[in-house]
């Protein structure tokens, strides 16, 4: 049994030190130290992480780095890589380094090296996505497959869809992708009205393939092709990713076009597999394969290098640092990159699944803050909405802003106005506004003594809030990689000073359960016992629809 995390002696010293120290100015800070900056600042490669702009001197960090020793991090680490089953809850592995184990060094689950199925199954992806790629694969009429539709929910949708997204300008310029999850009806009909059944391929993503979601729209999916195209169609217009071959080819598709993966790989942290054979088809396996290098470049970063200088456990340090001793709940990612605009959303699933939890892996109820509320949004458009409130709002939100120094398109001056946003955010946050040098802007505009007197708290920020800056050269696909990379293991670091089990999610199975006993009484005559609130709305709606 682990020590629980607040009973450690770096938890002890980090409270205290947080009672001493909670007030400190980072501006005050950065007077005092003109080396702040490249103090706290690290690199992977073409990857920089500047958090400087955080509310820590030495002393917390040196705790907060004993805190990570404490817990035994680096064992942990070593287990995680090494294929020990530390997905407690459900008895696996946790692998998904090995689909980017691109040195191809054994690793054993259960005395199986699992390598080759892993190589074999990319080998597959790639041998596919070529031949629908360069035409050879072709629809049942004999056209070239040019709409990908995307078929999953969850962790079998978010990957591929922020990745093709980010991807966007490596895309075959003759195909076009589309992502169905939703179970409303609208999310079909959207992409169903928009691409044409003679070039469309549809990839369906399920991990156990019972998901009613994913089924529910597969089937429709399946209806309108057989309707335009006949019953034969389906072998050459259908793909499915899957662990459950017997699902599969009961759902009417070949397994010869399904593509597997493994228990070991949780749905959320799938998109290195077979998941992401939407993104191979719209940007290239040699392109997909530059992104498991470059989470390859950071899972090796995460595991060999000290703490002092380890991007994602500096991170993970941080977070922990606000949401457990300043009692900062929420996390706001906003990247600066049109094309990364659905990576907060990804994160969302990402970190909230894994580490919103409520009892550790010792069985026992958990008595300190877990996983924070992630959002965010790409600036700057976010600037214009929720970031009143990150600037003078009473809930202070760490954020990580996430800057390219190069953009895909180069249009005049835009990308540097929106780096200059980026950076000015970030200045903002840190060092405020007083209400004297609120004043004083006032005056200098021209407002009389009972004007400047009326707006001067208005136009005062409290600042000393904590950024991260993440500057990355362009996004291309290796950075994509490393970037999405360093957030999983920052996660995995918070899981094991939380002490709890990252990798299952009982949550969204209560979910995936409760929703089919309801399903019967609104289709049909059949009673179960609810809350007298849940009776009347099955009845309230049942009778809207009659
Ligand atoms: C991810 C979760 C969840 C899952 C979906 C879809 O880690 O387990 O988001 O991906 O519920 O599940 P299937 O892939 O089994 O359809």
């Amino acid at each position: 049994m682990n020590k629980p995390v607040n009973k450690t002696s770096a938890w002890k010293k980090l409270t205290s030190y947080y009672r001493w120290h909670k007030n400190d100015e980072m501006k005050d800070l950065f007077a005092k130290d003109k080396d702040r900056a490249s103090k706290y600042t690290l690199n992977l490669e073409n990857l920089y992480f500047d958090y400087s702009k955080n509310r820590i001197d030495e002393k917390s960090m040196r705790y907060l780095l004993d805190l990570a020793k404490e817990v035994n991090l680096k064992e942990k680490i070593e287990a995680m890589f090494s294929g020990e089953k530390i997905n407690i809850t459900e008895n696996r592995a946790v692998l998904h380094v090995a689909l980017r184990n691109r040195q191809n060094t054994p690793i054993y689950v259960d005395n199986k090296d699992v390598m080759p199925e892993i190589n074999e199954v990319l080998a597959k992806v790639k041998k596919f996505t070529d031949a629908v790629r360069f035409g050879e694969f072709k629809g049942a009429t004999g056209k070239k497959l040019t709409n990908i539709v995307n078929i999953g929910i969850g962790g079998s949708d978010l990957g591929p869809y922020m990745a093709t997204t980010a991807l966007k300008e490596y895309w075959a310029k003759d195909m076009n992708c589309y992502f169905i999850s939703n179970i409303d009806g609208s999310a079909c009909e959207d992409v169903l009205s928009s691409v044409d059944p003679e070039t469309t391929l549809f990839v369906v993503v399920s991990k156990t393939f019972t998901t009613i979601e994913t089924l529910t729209n597969a089937r429709t999916c399946r209806k309108w092709l057989i309707d335009a195209l006949g019953e034969h169609a389906v072998a050459k217009h259908f793909i499915a990713v899957s662990t459950n071959a017997t699902e599969v080819s009961k759902f009417g598709i070949n397994t010869d076009n399904m593509f597997g993966f493994w228990n070991f790989v949780g749905g959320r942290y799938s998109m290195w597999s077979a998941v992401g054979i939407s993104i191979a088809l719209m940007v290239g396996m040699e392109n997909f394969e530059k992104m498991l290098e470059g989470a390859n470049a950071m899972d090796l970063h995460f595991r060999n290098t000290e703490f002092e200088k380890n991007i994602p456990v500096i991170m993970a340090l941080l977070g922990i640092w606000y949401n457990n001793f300043f009692g900062f709940k929420e996390y706001g990612v906003i990247p600066y990159d049109q094309d990364l605009r659905f990576l907060p959303k990804y994160l969302q699933q990402l970190d909230m699944e894994s580490n919103g939890k409520s009892v550790d892996i010792d069985n026992k109820f958990i008595k300190y803050s877990t996983g924070p509320i992630i959002f965010g949004g790409a600036g700057t458009d976010v600037q214009h909405s929720f970031f009143q409130l990150l600037h003078q709002g009473t809930n202070i939100v760490p954020l990580d802003f996430i800057v390219p120094a190069i953009s895909h398109n180069e249009i005049g001056e835009h990308h540097e106005i929106l780096v200059a946003n980026a950076l000015a955010q970030g200045e903002a946050m840190m060092r405020g506004k007083t209400v004297e040098e609120a004043a004083e802007e006032l005056a200098k505009s021209g407002k009389n003594a009972d004007e400047v007197k009326a707006l001067k708290r208005y136009k005062s920020f409290p600042g000393n809030r904590p950024t991260n800056t993440i500057v990355v050269k362009k996004v291309d696909p290796y950075t994509l990689g490393m970037l999405v990379a360093m957030y999983e293991h920052k996660v995995f670091v918070q899981g094991i000073i939380w002490n709890i089990d990252s990798f299952d999610q009982m949550g969204v199975e209560l979910g995936k359960q409760m929703a089919l006993s309801i399903l019967p009484e609104l289709q049909g005559n059949a009673y179960n016992k609810h809350d007298s609130s849940t009776s009347n709305l099955i009845s309230l709606i049942k009778k809207i629809r009659k």
